[in-house]
């Protein structure tokens, strides 16, 4: 009975581990065969090789990924079934132990795994942290032996991202999300392989950043008295945890519109219109007044060496003009400088230029600065499209790099005061966008994109279920290839990756019935 128990149990292993492994993303190439390597469990380590091994970044997430890999817990004593190998050490060698992370850092990697040896290697650490996951996604655990798995070997994976900019967009003005869940989000960013955090940190409803000159900003203007809001310590905490996963923070501080809250704090800073404060969105910074610069300088001065990132985003989105036309001070000052309302916005926009010439920074900037004009976007800057992306190679051909969101908001604003479910986009609506249909020429000026968690109704309870695991099919189109776009195949990765983000604890939706039992991957 035991024998016949055995073969069954064995032929289901032969039969069932010659398909391709549930990866997510889809790596760049494979070539897996149907060998099954058996993994001790206990036994199991990596061992760090080359220049790279002095990384302190590195050593520590090798310890993280150590305590990953194995999440199910052992009913059984070990015994071995493998009939070819035991998988005992994988080497990582990585050449660097550069830490230095921007924009386009190589995050390339390679994956060997035979019954001699097996090895990730990478010349960065940045690429032996993709790779780290990729192995991590590779270990199956069989909860009726209570025994781990590689299948598919041997394998080789030779992977590399198509595109440098894989964000998320992350509003913590309309709710506060706690340092905590800005962490959690980092690290489920990292398991999808992304790599941008864009930290939407103010806008009308409320101003969480803490400044050191202006402390009143916060203390007035964020939620709870001041409660609700990033010290300096916590900012760093949040920018040199994303750092160890190979994750850049780029800080929006929006402007001139999406701006009331900066008038909690200093209220001479924002425009006087009593008729639209039923619409806070529509308050404006009052950009005819050399103290606002001033104070814009003071603030991107300070979040410049805060946030280590080369990149600050400037916003400029949704400028509500009649708010400019009804403050008497602000109209006048128009009239007498014989400006439009959009000649006003281009002023304010070469002001900032001014400011970003003082602070060594790229600058990126809302799809509509991009429409103004008479002020032009520096050539080292980026436009993030929202509205239209058939405008990306337009903007390209302007000389300008373009991200992309649009078709990639994970919020859906109905009419209305309730979110409509129904009316969300599915990860299959931002799956099937190809950027390639919209750029033919220069293609390497568009960098990638990001998916937007606006939070007017998400707050630090809803945030990963709302953005997991929608946000992963842009995951998986900024970093696999163009041709990885078949949907039937993708449902079965995703639903697996959904389980794979639950079991460490990053709450992720469902995609089909069924059950996220433990073992299930
Ligand atoms: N907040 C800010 C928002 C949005 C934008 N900017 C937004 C607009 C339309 C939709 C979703 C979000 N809530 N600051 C636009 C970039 Cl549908």
């Amino acid at each position: 009975m035991k024998i016949i128990c055995l073969i069954v149990f064995l032929s289901f292993f032969l039969f069932s581990f010659s398909k391709k492994p549930s990866l997510w993303p889809e790596p760049q190439n494979i070539v897996y065969g149907d060998e099954n390597f058996q993994i001790d469990s206990s036994s199991f380590d990596f061992k760090l090789e080359g220049s790279g091994s002095t990384s302190q970044i590195l050593q520590d997430k090798v310890e993280f990924y150590k305590k990953l890999l194995f999440p199910f817990p052992i009913k059984k004593e070990f015994k071995k079934f493998s009939f070819n190998s035991l998988l005992s050490t994988v080497v990582i060698n990585v050449k660097s132990a550069d830490e230095t992370l921007q924009l386009g850092v190589n995050e390339n990697y390679t994956i060997s795994i035979t019954n001699q040896e097996s090895i990730i290697s990478s010349q960065t650490i940045y690429g032996a942290i993709r790779g780290l996951e990729t192995f991590s996604q590779l270990i199956y655990f069989n909860y009726t032996s209570s025994t781990y798995w590689i299948k598919n070997g041997p394998l080789l994976i030779i992977d590399y991202p198509r595109f440098k900019w894989r964000g998320i967009l992350i509003d913590t003005s309309r709710h506060y999300i706690p340092t905590e869940s800005m962490k959690l989000m980092i690290e489920a960013m990292a398991f999808n392989k992304m790599n941008t955090l864009h930290w939407h940190a103010t806008d009308a409803q409320s101003f969480p950043l803490f400044i050191n000159k202006y402390p009143e900003l916060s203390q007035k203007g964020a939620y709870f008295d001041g409660d609700y809001s990033y010290s300096n310590e916590e900012v760093n905490d949040i920018v040199s945890y994303a750092k160890s996963f190979g994750i850049r923070v780029v800080i929006e501080i929006d402007g001139p519109g999406h701006s009331a809250s900066f008038g909690k704090g200093i209220p001479s800073m924002i425009s006087n219109c009593p008729k639209f404060l039923d619409n806070i969105n529509s308050i404006s910074l009052n950009p005819t007044q050399n103290f606002t610069y001033q104070v814009l300088t003071d603030i991107w001065k300070e979040m410049s060496t805060l946030f280590i990132d080369n990149f600050i985003h400037f916003g400029g989105d949704e400028v509500y003009y009649e708010c400019w036309k009804e403050d008497p001070q602000i109209n006048q000052w128009m009239q007498e400088h014989n400006m439009t309302t959009t000649q006003l916005e281009e002023y304010y926009f070469t002001n900032m230029n001014i400011i970003k010439s003082t602070i060594s920074k790229k600058t990126i900037f809302w799809e509509s600065v991009y429409d103004l004009k008479n002020f032009d976007i520096l050539k080292d800057s980026i436009v993030q499209l929202w509205t239209d992306i058939t405008k990306a190679q337009e903007v390209i051909n302007s000389g300008i790099q373009v991200i992309n969101s649009f078709g990639w908001y994970l919020d859906r604003q109905v009419p209305g005061p309730d979110i409509h479910y129904e009316f969300l986009d599915t990860w299959k609506d931002f799956y099937s966008l190809e950027p390639f249909d919209y750029v033919s020429q220069n293609q390497e000026m568009f960098l990638g994109g990001e998916a937007c968690s606006w939070s007017e109704q998400v707050n630090w309870s809803s945030i990963s279920n709302r953005i997991w695991p929608r946000a992963s099919a842009v995951a998986e189109r900024l970093w696999s290839s163009r041709n990885v776009n078949d949907i039937s195949d993708a449902t079965l990765r995703l639903n697996d990756f959904s389980c794979r983000l639950i079991n460490r604890g990053i709450p992720s939706a469902p995609l089909v019935p069924g059950a996220c039992y433990i073992g299930k991957m």
